[in-house]
């Protein structure tokens, strides 16, 4: 890739903070080998406790000995039970992990799963200060999928995936590019600050003492309501939702010094997006697509408002070689709501970004971004303004070759 021009160096980060993660982690799974296998319901080495039905795996994290099978990945760094009432989400004990972060990779896992038939991870979390997490799950082989969201300061927050939410992480291989629930072996948590280089930049950085808490973590043949709403168009058409705020946190990460919050807005929550003039020109969101079917992508659709003038780039990134496509966004900064429809034949490559076949591959994409130029935009005397999106929802036609398929598939039965 070529060099970053200046000022270019958030939205570059962008697009490289996964590939880094996946380098690292795929040494640290290697070296970790499962310690404990079949010790699915809470890791203590003795006879597996009896599971309730529809679950796969349990680690209510309540004894000392419970921390067995867990690993942190990085020197420095441990994992203990506390009993900490505040810190115990659910009965006498949590999961506990130490780190004071510099310049690494701040993750822990646990390995020695067998769960054939899971469809859902759920899990509570807590952290001492603002988190960009990452979580997710392994095969045996090594291949990653994961989703990723902003857990605030101090407050614990229950969260529900359904694996086909998470992606496969850029970087990572699959043989068959499917989660495949009978060869899962690993769940990991990430603090995605504090990340080498340009990863660092655009996600944050963190300094002293930091503590994070999980406890529940339960893996079940149940799915979960998706973060993804997929609704069919009367033309035949599918609409899918693929953020419209209404969470209990941001189901995102920050970008480029980005502060979300999730605000009351004209239809339910919106997303805050208050940016300042800094060193990152690009300052904002950025939105997993899981492993949605896009293929036949014609729109994009969001809403925004802005109190001031500001640009904003609508970016569609490709896994893989991580192309990126953008559309920019005028708004007028008269305060009041604005819908856009992107058609996908208006998105251009980033001239920051490659693409190996110069064209815009729907099936390939990965996230949204959505991320404002700090450098041309209206600020306050604190240097400081903010931007508010809702609704940001893609329309699908008929995937290209479907027909084909259709005709194809009494043959493979
Ligand atoms: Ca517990
Ligand atoms: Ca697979
Ligand atoms: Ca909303
Ligand atoms: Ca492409």
């Amino acid at each position: 890739m070529p060099a970053p021009l200046e000022g270019e160096s958030g939205m570059r980060a962008i697009y490289v903070i996964a590939t880094l993660a996946a380098v690292l982690l795929v040494p640290a799974l290697a070296r970790c080998q499962p310690p404990v296998p079949g010790a699915t319901a809470g890791g203590t080495g003795e006879a597996p406790k009896a599971l309730p039905p529809g679950v796969l795996a349990q680690f209510d994290l309540e004894n000392e000995a419970d921390v067995q099978g867990w690993a942190p990945l990085v020197e420095g760094t441990t994992l203990s039970i506390t009993h900490e009432p505040a810190n115990v989400r659910q009965g006498q004990g949590a999961l506990q992990f130490d780190y004071t972060p510099v310049e690494d990779y701040y993750l822990f896992q646990r390995g020695g799963l067998q769960v054939p038939g899971a469809k859902s991870l759920s899990f509570s979390v807590k952290a001492t200060e603002k988190t960009p997490l990452l979580y997710g799950l392994g095969e045996g082989d090594g291949s990653a999928y994961d989703a990723f969201l902003e857990l605030p300061a101090n407050k614990w927050v229950d969260v529900q995936a359904n694996l086909a939410d998470l992606q496969l992480r850029p970087g990572s291989v699959d043989e068959n590019n499917q989660l495949d629930a009978d060869q899962l072996a690993t769940v990991v948590f990430f603090d995605l600050c504090n990340m080498p280089g340009e990863d660092g930049r655009a996600l944050g950085w963190k300094k002293g003492p930091q503590k994070l808490w999980l406890d529940n973590v339960i893996i079940g043949t149940q799915e979960v309501p998706s973060v993804f709403r997929t609704e069919d168009l009367p033309n035949g058409k599918r609409r899918i939702v693929v953020a419209d705020f209404e969470s209990q946190v941001v189901r995102g990460l920050d970008v480029g010094g980005a502060v979300l919050d999730l605000v009351p807005a004209d239809r339910g929550q919106a997303l805050k997006i208050t940016y300042r003039v800094g060193p990152e020109r690009w300052s904002g969101v950025v939105l997993g697509l899981g492993s949605l079917d896009l293929r036949g992508l014609e729109q994009v659709k969001v809403r925004l408002k802005s109190a001031a003038k500001a640009a904003v780039n609508l970016v569609l990134e490709e896994r893989g070689d991580k192309s990126h496509y953008e559309r920019l966004l005028d708004l007028e900064g008269n305060g009041a709501w604005h819908s856009y429809e992107v058609p996908v034949a208006e998105f251009t490559l980033s001239e920051t970004s490659e693409d190996e076949n110069g064209q815009l591959d729907p099936g390939e994409l990965r996230v949204v971004i959505v991320v404002v130029d700090t450098y041309n935009a209206v600020v306050d005397a604190q240097g400081q303004g903010a931007v508010t999106a809702d609704d940001i929802e893609l329309i699908c036609g008929p995937a290209p070759g479907a027909t084909q398929e259709r005709t194809l598939a009494p043959e493979t039965k």
